[in-house]
């Protein structure tokens, strides 16, 4: 039979190994659950809900060029943000919406907490003449990890402070009465 002290040194001649094998499974482990894709909730949703890479990838494509932060010029590709928001479920046209959507507005949240809004208006087909992309490639390449997977890019805006990077979630907001 094993002493209580010759057990207790196996355990420890195993210690780093064990300690290696516990932070392996941690990691596959918060591989597997990390969410992916772009949560949608809010206004006009039955509930919030998760639209995954594949759900994203299944949206029209679409190209929006602009230049980056160095005024270097890009193409991005991804789908209109717009479309994003009724593939979730939300029902959007402005005849359905209370005052006609207008005082609607689409919270945008990052990983790293940065946030911006876009009022409705300003991706709605009906109003806004240019696309707002929720874009995953940049001249053809999936986006940088400090970008990507999912990056918001407005063409044609002087400052890139809405060109959310690492997109995480969409909240459909109605303004309120002050
Ligand atoms: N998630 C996230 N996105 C962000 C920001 C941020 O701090 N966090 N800064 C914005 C601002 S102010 C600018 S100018 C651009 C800068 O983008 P770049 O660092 O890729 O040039 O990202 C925008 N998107
Ligand atoms: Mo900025």
């Amino acid at each position: 039979m094993l002493s209580v002290t010759a057990a207790a040194f196996r355990l420890f001649r195993f210690f780093p190994a064990l300690v290696g094998l516990l932070c392996l499974s941690a990691t596959a482990n918060a591989q597997t659950t990390a969410p992916t894709g772009v949560q949608v909730s809010g206004a006009n949703l039955a509930r919030p809900a998760r639209l995954s890479p594949a759900d994203l990838a299944r949206l029209p494509r679409l190209e929006v060029s602009r230049p980056d932060h160095d005024g270097k010029p890009h193409t991005y590709s991804g789908a209109a943000l717009y479309a994003v928001l009724t593939a979730a479920g939300a029902d959007l046209s402005p005849a359905k919406l209370p005052g006609k959507g207008m005082a609607h507005y689409v919270q945008i949240s990052a990983a790293d907490g940065y946030h911006a809004v876009f009022a409705l208006a300003e991706l709605s087909p009906d109003f806004a003449t240019r696309t707002v992309l929720l874009a995953d490639r940049c001249d053809g390449q999936p986006l940088p990890a400090q970008a990507g997977p999912y990056q918001i890019i407005v063409p044609d805006e002087k400052k890139m402070g809405r060109c959310v990077r690492q997109v995480q979630s969409l909240r459909i907001v109605q303004a309120k009465k002050m």
